[in-house]
């Protein structure tokens, strides 16, 4: 399998995380590519860097504003006297006090859900890469069956205009968009991480074109909370085109695989020219902030699944978080869809 990553996914490395009244340390660690990279070299599969396709695939998802500020949120750090090596805000908008001002602290909470999306002097480059990795996956998928896009940071907690869940740019929805464009039929993603796609779904909400379905946690008491149910089906033209696949928290292998294989078989109903899995692994059994019990066998059989559908199928890496089962639940999938 050819697999695309960048080192400078190591230049965002988060160092605290405020969770629950406290700080701990912050799930999504810059060690997580190594991780994740050197598991893959191992395994004897193929790795290549991504070239540059530039802002103009970042700007057919995301709004202007968000990515001018998110590029110069650290040039513009003497606003904020005293500051230290993370700029972060404990200010955010809502519905009701909703107005975009002109200084940077407020910018940033008008931009961003949570406080789990710090910005440091390299932030930019190391998002900007990722989502470069996902979009190299998309380019070289056009004339394979599989490529696998080692992207971090993460990105399906990211909506158009804002971050959230450790998430800055959606680069699986950049890597469909893109995908969308260059073989002009439909584009199906299927989300397979523990939490909710809900960046993503809120991007393709109103399109027929992209069919999202996601399976997670129920967000009755789980991340992302205020997004995720059964009944968010899609709006306007979009209606019918996206879906919520919710299964109960401590959910193993055996209901698991059985909404993946729902899911699948909407999707081939759907006859999209390519799919989009939103890889995470944050449903496993050993997972520090999931809420599944999938096994590294469930992770092989879930790719079986996904390696059935008939057109080429781009693997972008989401979730999953330091154990010893995350490289492992990595090798055996990849494994597993090569078959
Ligand atoms: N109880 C991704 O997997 N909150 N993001 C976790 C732990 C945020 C997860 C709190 C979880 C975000 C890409
Ligand atoms: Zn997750």
């Amino acid at each position: 399998m050819l697999v695309v990553h960048s080192p400078a996914s190591l230049l965002h490395d988060p160092s605290g995380y405020f969770r629950r009244g406290q700080t701990v340390e912050h799930p999504e660690q810059a060690r997580r590519y190594s991780i994740l990279r050197d598991a893959v070299a191992e395994a004897g599969h193929r790795l290549g860097e991504p070239r540059d396709h530039g802002l103009a695939p970042i700007t057919a998802v995301h709004d202007a504003g968000y990515l001018d500020l998110l590029s110069t949120v650290w040039s513009r750090r003497a606003e904020l006297p005293g500051i230290g090596e993370e700029i972060l805000t404990g200010h955010f908008a809502r519905p009701q006090m909703a107005r975009r001002p002109e200084g940077l602290l407020g910018q940033l909470g008008y931009h961003m859900a949570d406080t789990s999306t710090p910005v440091r002097a390299r932030t930019w480059e190391a998002i900007y890469s990722s989502a470069q990795v996902a979009l190299e996956g998309a380019a070289c998928l056009l004339e394979r069956r599989g490529v696998y896009a080692l992207c971090r940071p993460p990105g399906h907690h990211a909506y158009a205009d804002s971050a959230g869940g450790f998430c800055f740019l959606n680069n699986t929805a950049i890597a469909a968009q893109s995908l969308r464009s260059a073989m002009g039929g439909r584009v199906a993603i299927l989300d397979i991480d523990v939490h909710h796609g809900n960046g993503t779904q809120g991007i393709f909400w109103s399109r027929p074109d992209v069919l999202t379905v996601s399976i997670h946690a129920d967000p009755s008491n789980y991340f992302p909370f205020y997004a995720g149910y059964a009944d968010e089906t899609g709006g306007g033209e979009g209606r019918g085109f996206n879906r919520n696949l919710v299964l109960p928290e401590g959910s193993g292998d055996a209901p698991w695989l059985g909404a993946i294989r729902d899911a699948m078989g909407q999707i081939d109903g759907y006859g999209p020219a390519a799919l989009v899995v939103a890889l995470g692994f944050d449903a496993s059994e050993h997972d520090p902030i999931g809420a599944f019990r999938v096994t590294t066998d469930g992770f092989s059989r879930a790719a079986e699944i996904v390696a059935g559908f008939r057109g080429p199928v781009l693997l972008v890496q989401e979730g999953g978080y330091l154990c010893e089962a995350l490289p492992k639940n990595l090798v055996a999938f990849l494994a597993a869809f090569e078959g």
